[in-house]
């Protein structure tokens, strides 16, 4: 891309993140979009957690792809797309990949754009005869498809209950704008991660290893590298509670005592205890998802569970 036009897209980037987080700092309930937890450092972080003993919805999701990859692909022959939401490493994709030698484009979406490099470099290396059509973008925006990938059948793919991250109402519009932007009698298949024991829930985001909150306290320290703030990494904690009558895990960055911090010429006070909501993961039971997939117009085709029905994979049309 040319120096100018990247610079203007960091310009773009930048504005949308400074007024988020003066807007999310300023109400009486602070938080902030959970998108922005995926810059360059964020995106690796979150790979980290992929591979953390507690966190058990990757290695669950992958298992699941891998026993039904078959039945998954069936059907959708030569040619075509795989349209892929929320892609970050693209790991999950290989696995469809593999079973997909004539596809013809491959267009993985995100708002990240070193995860996206990422995935591209590694897939082009893997698959040489695959045109990789990288999308930076805002899904919850709706994102159009490029011209030759719009004319062709599609497969979407939305895996990692990336869709958890979203409050119910949002995730209905979201589903609803994703079967929009694929060709109609298109099938979706997307990662739902499902309710359960919630120690086991509590753990997967309060890892012994301390990195989900390193990738939770990265929004503060992006804030300080994008936008000139003055936040105190060590005056903040990770918190991740489990609610159950929401059915979400709540993550908060918590403040330890009494501060102001500084941004863009403005001041926000913190209270001792006060919080930033930063992330909800919703959990869901294959009923409530169903109802989810069924307001945004789609229609559950099949699912696929584990064993002990920890996670499911959705297939939609
Ligand atoms: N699909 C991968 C990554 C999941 S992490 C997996 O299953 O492991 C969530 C991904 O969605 C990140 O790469 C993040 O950058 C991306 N993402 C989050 N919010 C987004 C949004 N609003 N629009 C586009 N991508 C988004
Ligand atoms: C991407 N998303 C589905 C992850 C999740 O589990 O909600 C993000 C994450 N947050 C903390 N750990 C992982």
């Amino acid at each position: 891309m040319r120096p100018a036009v990247e610079r203007a897209e960091r310009r773009v980037a930048e504005s949308d993140f400074a007024l988020s987080v003066v807007e999310g700092l300023s109400g009486p309930h602070k938080s902030l979009p959970c998108r922005f937890l995926y810059d360059a450092r964020g995106s690796e972080l979150f790979e980290d957690i992929t591979r953390l003993p507690e966190y058990y919805p990757t290695r669950v999701e992958i298992a699941l792809l891998e026993a039904h990859v078959e039945e998954i692909v069936q059907g959708f022959g030569e040619g075509g797309a795989l349209v892929e939401f929320g892609s970050g490493s693209s790991r999950k994709t290989e696995i469809l990949l593999a079973r997909l030698p004539r596809l013809s484009v491959y267009a993985p979406i995100d708002v990240s754009k070193a995860a996206l490099e990422g995935a591209s470099r590694r897939l082009s290396g893997l698959y040489p005869a695959l045109s990789t059509r990288s999308i930076l973008g805002d899904f919850t925006h709706g994102v159009p498809l490029p011209q030759d990938v719009a004319e062709i059948r599609q497969l979407g793919f939305f895996p990692g209950s990336t869709i958890g991250n979203f409050d119910p109402p949002e995730a209905v519009e979201i589903l609803g704008l994703m079967r929009r932007t694929l060709a109609p009698q298109s099938a979706f298949v997307i990662g739902v991660d499902l309710k359960k024991d919630a120690r086991v829930l509590v753990e997967a985001y309060n890892d012994s290893a301390g990195v989900t909150a390193a990738f939770n306290l990265n929004l503060l320290a992006r804030a300080n590298r994008e936008l000139g703030a003055d936040f105190d990494l060590a005056a903040f904690r990770h918190e991740a509670i489990y609610d159950p009558l929401k059915g979400r895990i709540e993550m908060h960055l918590v403040s330890v005592g009494e501060q102001t911090v500084e941004l863009l010429g403005e001041r926000f006070h913190f209270r001792p205890g006060e919080r930033i909501h930063t992330e909800n993961s919703y959990k869901f039971s294959i009923e409530q998802f169903s109802d989810l997939a069924r307001a945004a117009g789609w229609r559950v085709s099949r699912f696929w569970t584990d064993a002990r029905g920890w996670f499911s994979v959705f297939e939609l049309r």
